[in-house]
């Protein structure tokens, strides 16, 4: 199946300002020594690497009133939101290059946005070994890269929840979230009173990625906007240690090929965050050579002799 994509912009959000470990700054900077720019281009994509955003360093403080970081991180999610919204309000498809997952906060409500503006259904794929919907009172650590699909969905602080203006960006019924199997006690209850749509990993086990994948994009057609938010830890740690909180018992290398080429084969990806990659707890670069070889997946290679 060849498949013509729109423009790609790359965007760098360099920081760990969300996360629990230091050096998810670093991830954007792995990427492209790993060759993503260079192995889109080489799918007959044109691809622009914007560089990196801007942003506050990360203070290193403990949590106050439940949340690390609470005003660096808003900053940061604008800044990440102004970016994304500017890529797609110019046709052009937006790969954030994170950077901890609380960027997708602002990343996911541009995409909410301009999904208002152009009367566009969207689907979120949250790939992840966390459900990442947390608040500041169930949270057991008060990294906010452990909430930002909560404050999609209404449920935080005002700064976070309204960073596209009204809230909340999303309801809960776009999500679906792939390969769950860190899920805290007070955030396993917020999750099922929201009715997240989860595939777990037990799911997964029981039924396989092939069916569970199918459930997860059935229902789209030309009119939905595909988002797919990529967290490195949602692999094995097996195939991708360099991530701050590895998670034992994900998708392997060929189960995790499966899935980019099923959401390829959709043809309906139209944005992507790539995140939590940290290089500082990596071997050679591994885990973003790893990342980027699904990457090129999820644009249409396959090994395959079906084209
Ligand atoms: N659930 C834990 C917390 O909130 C760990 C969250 C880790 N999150 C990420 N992103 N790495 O998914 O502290
Ligand atoms: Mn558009
Ligand atoms: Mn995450
Ligand atoms: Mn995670």
């Amino acid at each position: 199946m060849s498949r013509s994509y729109p423009p790609v912009s790359l965007i760098g959000a360099p920081t760990d300002i969300g996360a629990g470990h230091l050096g998810a700054r670093l991830g954007p900077e792995a990427l492209r020594i790993a060759g993503l720019p260079q192995a889109l281009a080489a799918r007959g994509i044109d691809v622009v690497d914007r560089g990196n955003l801007d942003g506050p360093r990360n203070p290193w403080q403990p949590p106050s009133d439940g949340y690390r970081h609470l005003p660096e991180v808003a900053t940061w999610n604008r800044a990440v939101m102004e970016a994304v919204l500017a890529e797609l309000r110019n046709g052009r498809m937006p790969i954030l290059l994170g950077g901890d997952h609380c960027l997708g906060l602002g990343s996911i409500t541009a995409v909410a946005r301009h999904c208002r503006e152009t009367g566009r259904k969207l689907r979120v794929l949250w790939l992840d070994a966390h459900a990442d919907f947390n608040t500041s009172d169930v949270t057991p650590s008060g990294n906010i890269h452990g909430m930002p699909v909560a404050c999609l969905c209404g449920l935080g602080p005002r700064e976070l929840t309204h960073l596209g203006g009204s809230a909340p960006a999303i309801a809960p019924d776009v999500i679906r979230q792939i390969g769950i199997r860190s899920v805290d006690e007070g955030e396993k209850r917020l999750v099922k009173e929201h009715g997240l749509d989860v595939y777990d990993m037990r799911y997964i086990d029981e039924v396989g990625m092939k069916r569970a994948m199918e459930e997860a994009l059935d229902g789209l057609d030309d009119d939905t906007h595909l988002h797919v938010s990529f967290d490195v830890d949602f692999l094995d740690p097996g195939i991708a240690p360099g991530v701050g909180t590895t998670v034992p018992g994900g998708p392997g290398y060929r189960e995790a090929q499966l899935v980019m080429e099923m959401i390829a084969d959709s043809g309906r990806l139209a944005s992507l965050d790539i995140m939590e990659l940290n290089p500082v707890l990596d071997t050679r670069n591994r885990t973003a050579e790893v990342a980027v070889d699904l990457v090129e997946s999820l644009f249409g290679k396959s090994t395959l002799m079906r084209d």
